[in-house]
């Protein structure tokens, strides 16, 4: 046979890298990068060829299942959709819509399915919907929603005209961005240098990123407010704020001047864990750089102080004059300019609580750390999941799986049977990713230049296959109140069918800023893209404002004033002495990810999984030797919420008092489909994470400072060693 090549998107992370996949004999023998994406340029990831992987998985269910006892059966599509129809509407029927939950994952992003997704969460009507932005970036959005009257406004860190790049809690050398989307991020960080910028990382632990920059300021985990307060102290003191773009661009100037008035790089020392020098130094070659950028992400957002440090961050990037210049914090102009039309969203934040009243709804969603409690005290009675694997992702102290085996039905669309869906009725498989056309309409919103890039089918999808979105329309006319049910959801089905995200997004670029509406024959088109070798590239990044601001006036909120607030209450806290340490909790746990792992869900591709335990806590020699421990040994990490026995490796790239040990492993759970997964070793880190801990504002699981303890494990005096055992 010969071998045939075809242009696509990796579709696993944000970057969307370009990828060459060729085929020979319906097998996939190569994936390389693609030279013309108009993005990627070429760079892919080791994570790219698990693109063949998993489509060639034996373990990825094909066809609909339903459990019987501890076993799952195929069933046919129709059968299924006819039971979970009867099912769901017998729950809504009893215990009215917000009975049903819906939890919508992350891969459901990576997809314009999750146009279907938002569909199928406005049939459910319920006040249960949870999505995995509640362990991401939701701090972000409610920032963004705040001070740029749209959730959608997120800047992007224009890093590839910069002179100054500081990211903060952020590893793009492994995780290529996010909300600031840059495959080939190692290049584009090393370009910021070579062309004469420098490159800082704020981070405990001495990352990949970290070894690209020109410094390294090691903070205390949860520390970072306390940096940039103090940081923004310098700048006003130090008169060094480009005044005339804070009056152009801004309202509540004064309000964040007297935040820091007196809070001196002295008094966050201690806090930061960063000298007061450093933090001086800090300020002032920001505001002296002829374009600079902080760039924040998970490190910061997960985190109690989450929404006031991405405030922060976007205020010293705007009183340096850097929001929405070249090099600076910008907004993206995607094909699809949803940000616009964002801010006329429901996006309030409180509209309706959960059941305990202390978490408020923001942009129609509950916060996931609410997730197992509302199951177990009977508020959901049923659930559906769409590509999330919560029961490893999210903090639920080790509750949340039995809390699913309790629900008195479940539906999944997943191609595996995973620790979360093994608790399923009916799991409903989509077709794989190398079947599906596919636009990537989202990710532009978040990119580092302008784009619009294409996805096409690298193989036929099976005749019985569906898609996320087919299989989702199917579910929505299942929960319509449609009169002569059997006869009428043919028709409705019907003309779904003619509805695809394809054609939608068609749409949606044709009304955009480049469309043919507004270009005429010289505008983007669907075809255009499509006949691309690798995309179409629309640009740089442009200055958008004010037009784009959704505040009354046009001016960015710099000081919405429960910030103002909390972050003076933070400060009281810091003159009265700082917070309480941890007790018998004397370490700080944080986060890390890895290049070939991604969240919990590609350990069953052999290619990622090779090669020694992944899952390990990684701590600085000083804390080793203090414990007696030697570079390997198992050890038990414990929380207030509960415990898991890892090993240990020793290295001086963590800051002393802390340790990172990565998400999204902990497979060995009975039934699970996925099996090579389920033979590795590797526990469940989120069992140490409290679910209550969040960020005060979003609500979001704030996983990035919990105190632990550990102890070699001859010593620890566990009796359960070997499964995440909950102790709290
Ligand atoms: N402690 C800690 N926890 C974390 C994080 C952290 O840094 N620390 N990071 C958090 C972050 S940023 C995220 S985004 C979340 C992720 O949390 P989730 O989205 O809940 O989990 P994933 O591991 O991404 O699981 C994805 C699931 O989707 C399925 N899937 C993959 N592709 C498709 C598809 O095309 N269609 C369908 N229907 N299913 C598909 C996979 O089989 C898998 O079961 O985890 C979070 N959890
Ligand atoms: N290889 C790989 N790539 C991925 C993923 C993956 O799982 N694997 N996941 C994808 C997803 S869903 C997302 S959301 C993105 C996430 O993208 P990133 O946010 O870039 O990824 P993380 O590795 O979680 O980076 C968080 C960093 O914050 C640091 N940190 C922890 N606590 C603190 C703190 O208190 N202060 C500061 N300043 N830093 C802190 C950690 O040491 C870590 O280096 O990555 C995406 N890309
Ligand atoms: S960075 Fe890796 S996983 Fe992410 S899209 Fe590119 S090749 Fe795929
Ligand atoms: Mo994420």
């Amino acid at each position: 046979m010969s071998a045939t090549t075809i242009a696509r998107q990796c579709t696993l992370c944000e970057a969307h890298c370009g990828i060459l996949v060729t085929v020979e004999d319906q097998q996939v023998t190569r994936i390389e990068g693609n030279p013309d994406d108009v993005l990627s340029k070429g760079y892919i990831c080791p994570k790219a060829t698990a693109m063949g992987g998993l489509h060639h998985d034996p373990d990825r269910l094909r066809t609909p299942v339903r459990r019987v006892g501890s076993e799952f059966v195929p069933i046919g599509w129709d059968e299924a959709f006819a039971e979970i129809g009867r099912r769901l509407r017998a729950v809504r029927g009893e215990h009215g819509p917000s009975a049903i939950g819906m939890y919508l994952g992350n891969p459901a992003a990576h997809s314009s399915s999750v146009i279907y997704g938002a569909l199928l969460r406005a049939a459910l009507l319920t006040k249960h919907f949870f999505t995995a932005s509640s362990i991401d970036q939701f701090p972000q959005e409610f920032v963004a929603w705040r001070m740029f009257g749209s959730n959608l406004l997120m800047p992007v860190a224009d890093i590839d005209r910069t002179d100054r790049l500081v990211v903060l809690g952020a590893n793009p050398a492994v995780s290529n961005g996010s909300i600031t989307t840059m495959p080939g991020a190692k290049l584009r960080i090393k370009d910021v240098r070579t062309r004469g910028g420098k490159v800082v990382v704020i981070d405990p632990r001495r990352t990949e990123t970290a070894r690209l920059a020109d410094e390294h300021v090691a903070v205390t985990p949860g520390g970072d407010p306390y940096l940039l307060l103090a940081m923004l102290h310098v700048l006003v003191t130090e008169k060094l704020c480009d005044e005339r773009a804070i009056a152009e661009q801004c309202s509540g100037w004064g309000e964040i001047r007297a935040l820091v008035a007196d809070f001196t790089p002295e008094r966050a020392a201690p806090m930061a864990g960063v000298d007061a020098e450093v933090i001086r130094r800090l300020a002032r070659e920001h505001a002296a750089a002829g374009s600079a950028v902080l760039y924040a992400r998970l490190g910061v957002c997960l985190q109690v102080t989450g929404t006031l440090t991405h405030w922060l961050v976007n205020v010293v990037n705007a009183v340096t004059g850097n929001l929405d210049r070249p090099g600076g914090h910008m907004f993206a102009t995607p094909p699809i300019d949803a940000a616009r039309f964002g801010k006329y969203l429901p996006m309030g934040h409180g509209a309706w609580t959960d059941s305990s009243g202390r978490y408020k709804s923001f942009r129609t969603e509950l916060p996931v750390a609410v997730l197992t409690d509302e199951i177990r005290n009977g508020s959901i009675r049923a659930m559906v999941t769409y590509a999330g694997n919560p029961v490893l992702s999210t903090p639920n102290r080790g509750e949340l799986a039995a809390a699913l085996a309790g629900l008195d039905f479940y539906v999944a669309v997943d191609m595996y049977v995973t620790e979360t869906t093994r608790h399923a009725d009916i799991i409903l498989p989509p077709i794989s990713p190398l079947e599906r056309e596919d636009l990537d309409v989202l990710l532009p919103l978040f990119s580092v230049r302008n784009n619009l890039r294409y996805n096409a089918r690298v193989f036929d999808p099976p005749a019985d296959g569906l898609e996320d979105w087919e299989i989702m329309a199917r579910l929505v006319t299942e929960l319509l109140p449609l009169p002569a049910r059997g006869f009428t959801t043919g028709a409705i089905n019907r003309l779904f069918e003619q509805l695809s995200p394809m054609r939608l997004s068609a749409l949606g670029i044709a009304a955009g800023p480049y469309g043919v509406l507004r270009r005429g024959l010289k505008g983007l088109t669907v075809g255009k893209v499509r006949a691309s070798a690798g995309g179409v590239d629309l640009g740089p990044l442009r200055p958008r404002l004010p037009r784009l601001i959704g505040t009354k006036d046009r001016k960015v909120r710099l000081a919405p004033s429960d910030f103002v607030r909390a972050a003076r209450a933070l400060l009281d806290e810091v003159r009265q002495g700082g917070r309480a340490g941890g007790d018998e909790f004397d370490l700080r746990l944080i986060g890390r990810r890895h290049l070939r792992s991604n969240n919990s869900w590609l350990h069953n591709v052999p290619s990622m999984v090779k090669g020694k335990d992944r899952c390990t806590a990684l701590m600085h020699p000083e804390d080793a030797t203090a414990r007696g421990l030697t570079d390997g040994v198992p050890v038990t990490v414990t929380s207030r919420t509960g415990s898991i026995v890892v090993p240990v490796e020793i290295s001086d790239e963590i800051r002393p008092g802390t340790i990172a040990v990565p998400h999204g492993w902990g497979h060995q759970e009975p039934g699970v489909g996925w099996l090579l997964a389920a033979s590795l070793p590797g526990k469940n880190v989120n069992v140490l994470h409290d679910p209550a801990l969040t960020d005060t504002f979003s609500g979001t699981a704030a996983v990035n400072s919990t105190w632990v303890r550990v102890d070699a494990v001859e010593s620890a005096g566990t009796e359960s060693t070997e499964t995440a055992a909950v102790v709290g």
